[in-house]
């Protein structure tokens, strides 16, 4: 739908104010940025993290005590899907070297450096191959490739900055060291990046960073990466096995304590099967589908904290889930677009952010959390957001700026994903800016793990969105796909030496899970809920009650 009369009357501000915005942009001036204690300040006051009710402590497990969002308590004190009693582990449908949980970025990366040293691989996955936020990740990947002009010692300080200096210190290092050669490796593999007809990488600022170490392929820098990653996993299929709508649901360990495989779940028949390996690598990615105090999301179908609840009730602590990410720049206007991921290389070209007014109210390359704290002040507490005419309110993201800075063509060109969507519904964003409120993104923490991927379970590996550390308490753009490529490549090495020098072998079994339904007793937590979630559910309170279910469970039952 295109914009209302209204919302057109209210353009026509943003384009009086745009002449002189551009001068200023031109001659290199940029709205004051926030002062550390100044956003610190912002973000206390209107951050989500901090709102009343948006943490609580879990009761039960390895990091009982710790407070975080109540949506991710609910499935860490859920039960299993499963009764440990009636799973048969003598059955075995799959055996396999090393067992990796999620076909997304980092699960695929694992599955290639595992097959490289010798491991015969199995991929099980939720949904397709692929279908995984790697795939949603718009505007590019960070590397300090520019070496006159950056250097991964200034990434480095840049990922501490946007962490609120709380990240862990050896899983930056490995990070910022890897980005580099991740970059060569992706390029090796086939994938196109955009450059310059020289030949040269583009590169664009990102929030919160001191260089220009953005590289993407135009606004589909995501897609481009799972393509590539997954082709060459497909072309190593005598090794690389790919199980599609399979997800795990509990861990398996053995006798001696280690990880032994997982239980799966066919989503076609229904059925839960068995697979027994002498490594599993966690990459299950994020939890935005849990809807984190009702905030619509970016991220894929079936982002529901899977791996969180699996590798906890196995034993593995969790850690910084105590802040969530918000992207500033959802769409809210269409409603049809709401939540969807309007990339912050918009802001990385240029494009400023505007009240109602068309005024600016905070620099647009702030770390994405003062970002979208400053955004809801202007809206909620400010009162100079832009209603939508259904009950929403929104930011200007002046996206024609763009095309003025950077020459006619240059949307279409540098965010072709994003024009051809906002065409459809009638709305031109070389010419008209986009209406934004920050949307659920990131699950900043996960499973504690370190720079091998270890964790604290032999046999068991984690890489990606699920774990926690890299990003402290804040992820700054581009550092997630980094992530994925850098940890899941790691992963599959260290499962890989772990089966040459570590592995033994042993009975099968799933007394953690009875532990576990024995410590949630006594503390006295009873609950029909169970976890693994699976998948969202959006069936309205009035359908749910004629579904014949006397309990939530969850979609599937
Ligand atoms: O790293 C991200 O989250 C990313 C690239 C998102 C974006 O704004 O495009």
């Amino acid at each position: 739908m295109p914009y209302t009369a209204e919302l057109k009357g209210l353009i026509k501000k943003v384009e009086a104010t745009r002449p002189a915005r551009i001068e200023k942009k031109k001659r290199g001036e940029e709205f004051r940025l926030l002062t550390l204690k100044e956003r610190e300040e912002r973000l206390r006051k209107y951050h989500p993290d901090f709102v009343e009710g948006a943490r609580k402590e879990i009761r039960v497990g390895p990091s009982k005590g710790y407070a975080i969002s109540p949506e991710i308590v609910a499935l860490l004190e859920a039960k299993s899907r499963v009764n440990p009693d009636s799973i048969d582990l003598t059955k075995i449908a799959y055996e396999t070297d090393i067992l990796i949980l999620g076909g997304g970025g980092a699960g695929t990366a694992a599955a290639l450096t595992a097959q490289e040293k010798g491991a015969k691989v199995l991929i099980a996955t939720k949904l397709r191959h692929g279908d995984a936020n790697t795939m949603m990740a718009e505007g590019g990947i960070q590397a300090a490739t520019r070496a006159t002009k950056d250097s991964p010692y200034y990434h480095y300080l840049d990922v501490l900055g946007g962490g609120h200096f709380k990240n862990t210190p050896e899983l930056v290092y490995t990070l910022v060291t890897e980005a580099p050669k991740i970059i060569s490796w992706l390029e090796s593999l086939g994938c196109m990046l955009t450059k310059f007809p020289d030949g040269v990488m583009k590169a664009l600022h990102g929030g919160g960073t001191s260089r220009k170490r953005m590289h993407y392929a135009a606004d589909i820098t995501g897609a481009e990466i799972m393509r590539t990653l997954r082709d060459e996993a497909r072309n190593r299929a005598a090794d690389i096995k790919v199980l599609e709508f399979s997800p795990a649901v509990e861990l398996i360990l053995n006798e001696h304590g280690h990880c032994a495989g997982a239980v799966l779940y066919n989503l076609e028949t229904e059925e839960y099967f068995v697979v027994k390996a002498k490594a599993v690598v966690m990459a299950t990615g994020g939890s935005g589908r849990l809807h984190i105090q009702s905030f619509m999301t970016t991220n894929h179908y079936g982002a529901t904290g899977d791996g969180l609840v699996m590798g906890y009730r196995a034993g593995v602590k969790v850690c910084f889930l105590h802040t969530v990410q918000y992207h500033p720049t959802g769409a809210v206007f269409p409603e049809q677009a709401e939540g969807l991921l309007i990339t912050e290389k918009v802001r990385g070209a240029g494009a400023n952010v505007l009240n109602i007014d068309g005024e600016q109210f905070v620099n647009e390359r702030e770390p994405r959390d003062v970002e979208s704290a400053s955004f809801i002040r202007e809206c909620r507490e400010i009162g100079k957001g832009i209603p939508t005419g259904s009950g929403k309110i929104g930011i200007w993201l002046d996206s024609p700026m763009i095309e003025i800075l950077m020459g006619e063509g240059a949307v279409k060109r540098e965010f072709p994903g994003k024009f051809i969507l906002f065409k459809r519904y009638g709305i031109d964003i070389s010419k008209e800016p986009m209406l934004v409120y920050p949307t659920l993104h990131y699950q900043n923490g996960g499973l504690e793990y370190n720079s091998r991927c270890e964790t604290s379970i032999p046999g068991f590996f984690s890489a990606g969105e699920v774990s926690g550390g890299v990003h402290g308490e804040n992820r700054l753009m581009g550092n997630s796909l980094l992530d994925v490529c850098v940890f899941g490549r790691i992963g599959g090495i260290s499962a890989a030496s772990y089966i040459k020098e570590k592995f033994k072998d042993g009975k099968l079994t799933l007394d953690h899970v009875r532990r576990y339904h024995k410590e949630l007793e006594e503390a006295g937590i009873i609950t029909d809920r169970v976890a693994p979630m699976l998948l969202p559910d959006y069936s309205n309170p009035k359908v749910r009650e004629r579904q014949l279910t006397s309990h939530y469970i969850g979609t599937l039952r």
